[in-house]
């Protein structure tokens, strides 16, 4: 059985402007005071270094095409961070990016493939992340994330420098329920691999979990889970800025996390949306700590 890389570089990025809501810049502090370093030591993964990129503090409110609301903010986010991610997969590291809201993403993936030739990416996540500029129904950054991802959006992640895209072959996205027109369009012209809430239901956290892994471990290099805390249950994790009712429960995502670690095939991840101020209880940020956990290779016994 293959191991998860135990030496992990935490990439904090305090971003909400892709949210159009505040609260997710306070996602990477609220996860590191819900007790991030003690679990990740407690199970003997090794934090090598701590990064926090520099968001812009002052949004110039200026959009690149009148649609993405702060579109050049979002845009020179992901260069920093693609920047962060970059540096920590060339060290060896395992790149832990905490958000932020899910535009966080743009730069992971940005920084990812400049190395991983043949990235595999799943996708945690209530909703697609799949719409472009034209079909976004709110201008929020962090809905587009995946279209620009795959080349779909007008702003293409070979925008910044050494990005290369990702496959839809060897995308999956698990835990959605809540899908906008034009990406129910994409996913079925792309012929994205999407489980939904429905497929959890009929198939079990297992079965997904395990076609799931089959998709994006397939002949990759890597494989990325972006994890959105959407995709729980809002009655378990409220704090986050779009929640739809009806997802994933807790020990249905840390069962799903166990599963990943047990592959030993995951390199990098995200965890984003989490809100420091819906996360009323810090129910979600605790929940985000044990998650991270499960996917670096915590076990009950
Ligand atoms: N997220 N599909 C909606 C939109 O505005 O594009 C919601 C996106 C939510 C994005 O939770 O990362
Ligand atoms: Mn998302
Ligand atoms: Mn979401
Ligand atoms: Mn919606």
């Amino acid at each position: 059985e293959t191991e998860v890389n135990k030496k992990v570089r935490l990439i904090r990025v305090p971003f909400w402007l892709g949210c159009g809501r505040a609260g997710t810049e306070l996602g990477p502090e609220s996860i590191m005071r819900a007790g991030l370093l003690s679990q990740l030591k407690g199970i003997g993964v090794e934090v090598v270094g701590d990064s926090e990129v520099d968001c812009t503090k002052h949004p110039a409110g200026g959009t690149a095409d009148g649609r993405i609301k702060y579109f050049a903010e979002v845009r020179e986010m992901g260069r920093l961070v693609s920047e962060h991610v970059s540096r920590a997969v060339e060290s060896g590291f395992f790149p832990l990016v905490l958000g932020g809201d899910h535009s966080v993403a743009i730069g992971s993936l940005a920084g990812l493939t400049a190395h991983y030739r043949n990235l595999g990416v799943i996708w945690f996540d209530a909703h697609a992340d799949l719409n472009t500029e034209e079909t976004s129904p709110s201008g929020n950054a962090h809905g587009i994330p995946l279209a620009v991802a795959l080349g779909r959006a007008r702003f293409k992640l070979t925008d910044i420098p050494g990005a290369s895209l990702i496959r839809k072959e060897r995308l999956v996205l698990v835990g959605v329920r809540d899908i906008d027109p034009g990406e129910k369009e994409l996913i079925r012209s792309e012929g994205i691999a999407c489980f939904t809430m429905h497929d959890i239901d009929k198939l079990g956290m297992k079965t997904v979990m395990e076609r799931a892994i089959a998709i994006a471990g397939q002949g990759t290099d890597g494989v990325h889970l972006s994890l959105d805390l959407d995709a729980l249950d809002p009655l378990e994790a409220a704090g986050v800025g779009t929640p739809v009712p009806g997802g994933v429960s807790y020990r249905e995502a840390h069962f799903a996390m166990e599963l990943l670690a047990e592959s030993g095939l995951l390199t990098s991840a995200d965890i984003v949306e989490v809100n420091g101020v819906l996360d009323y209880d810090r129910r979600t940020a605790r929940h985000a700590v044990e998650l991270a956990a499960s996917m670096l290779g915590k076990r009950i016994l």
